[in-house]
């Protein structure tokens, strides 16, 4: 165990040596003075050791303080009769910021859609038709689909006479995926006269449903919103008594169906509920999966309708749960989706898996919705309003 020494133990500690030659000097009748009183030789010797003593960290005579182990906060002081043999807790590291969470969830996009591009100017930095040639190759190779390829491309072509080396080109494609980004940042705002708010979660299974409502739900009451889900995937038991889960975790009110009702029935049910207990937001999940693609769309889109013959202009907002690691297909997933239903938002999950987040910029740029959220963990607060500004600097971050 190590233990720290005060200034004032390492001058008791020299005084202690000084006693000892006084003691040494004295038995050799060598000592520099002489003293009026005659003190025995022994005496020294006592000082020394007790000075030397007093410095020497010993329990229960002079208990020191032990410096702290790098990462652990010192529980207990040596001398101290243990109680318990207590684990010494660990230092609590500060949690990472929300910018941290999204960088550290686009490294790997960084690597399978920035670095992608980076290599192409590190083989050349001359901007000359060869590099373009590449650098068209690259982008089309990339998730963020050929037309928005193109566009990024023709952005760059378009300046090239101002391009000079590589990392003005760099900058001119960072320029135009913010301009496609920012076209789609709008955050889902709730207006304080539309009560409830009707947000209904659609999305392919597995793409991230059930999860996403429960960290909207988990916001939306953070900000003091009261809140009620409803159960309108009712393909599966199971995907019924997770949300249930969820609801329970996060405090949500929550309207339970059970396996093969009616799903339009069930959103009726919630929107009764949400009205008659005064909820300001009612979020309503739906099945991804059906047995065909036609009776999933079919299904939605009676929910759709239902809930507006209801409540005029609900469901105020239709949210469109993509998966980011299924890369290009999100497109084709956003097309069917807005197509059927008229898609609101879109939330894009899963970001922190995936190298191929960068379908994103496809979706913003072929699609006139909102991005609403990304998802970049598993933790409920991993669920973020998607802001463009942001999303940019973390996904062109370079860490190494
Ligand atoms: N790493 C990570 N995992 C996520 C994220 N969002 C959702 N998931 C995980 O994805 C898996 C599927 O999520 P669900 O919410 O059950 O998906 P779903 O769309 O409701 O699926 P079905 O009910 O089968 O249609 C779960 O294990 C989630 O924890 C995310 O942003 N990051
Ligand atoms: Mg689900």
């Amino acid at each position: 165990m190590n233990y720290r020494f005060s200034p004032s133990d390492y001058i008791i500690y020299l005084f202690s040596y000084v006693f000892f030659y006084l003691f040494i000097a004295d038995t050799l009748n060598t000592l520099p003075f002489t003293l009026p009183v005659d003190i025995p030789s022994l005496s020294y010797l006592v000082a020394a050791v007790a000075l030397n003593a007093w410095v020497i960290p010993i329990p229960g005579i002079h208990p020191r303080t032990p410096v702290p182990l790098e990462g652990y906060v010192p529980e207990q002081i040596v001398g101290e009769e243990p109680k318990e043999k207590a684990a010494p807790t660990p230092v609590k590291k500060p949690a990472p910021s929300a910018q941290e969470k999204l960088e550290r969830g686009l490294s790997k996009t960084h690597k399978g859609f920035i670095d992608r591009i980076s290599a192409v100017f590190r083989r050349s930095d001359t901007v000359d038709e060869h590099l373009l040639t590449e650098l068209e190759e690259t982008l089309v190779g990339t998730d963020i689909g050929v037309r928005t390829a193109y566009a990024i491309f023709e952005h760059v072509q378009k300046n090239a006479g101002s391009i000079h080396d590589a990392s003005a080109a760099m900058n001119a494609i960072k320029e135009e995926i913010t301009t496609i980004l920012q076209g789609r940042e709008a955050p889902l705002n709730l207006p304080a006269e539309t009560k409830p708010y009707v947000i209904m979660v659609t999305g392919v299974n597995g793409s991230g449903k059930t999860t996403t409502i429960a960290k909207i739900a988990y916001r939306l009451k953070n900000e003091g919103k009261s809140v009620i889900i409803a159960s309108g995937d009712t393909f599966r038991a199971a995907a019924i008594e997770q949300l249930e889960h969820w609801a329970d975790k996060v405090g949500a009110d929550f309207i339970k169906s059970h396996e093969g009702a009616d799903p339009s029935s069930v959103a009726f049910d919630g929107l009764q509920a949400a009205i008659s207990r005064g909820h300001d937001v009612l979020i309503i999940d739906t099945a991804g999966r059906l047995h065909t693609k036609e009776n999933l769309m079919e299904e939605l889109k009676k929910t759709k309708r239902v809930l507006d013959k209801k409540l005029p202009g609900s469901p105020n907002e239709i949210l469109l749960v993509l998966d980011a690691t299924i890369g290009q297909n999100a497109i084709e997933q956003t097309r069917q989706f807005n197509n059927a239903l008229g898609i609101t938002g879109i939330t894009m999950t899963k970001l922190d898996g995936s190298s191929k987040g960068g379908v994103i910029v496809g979706i913003a740029n072929e699609f006139d919705i909102p991005i609403r959220f990304i998802g970049v963990g598993e933790d409920m607060d991993d669920l973020q309003p998607f802001r463009a500004q942001d999303f940019v600097q973390a996904l062109f971050l370079d860490k190494e």
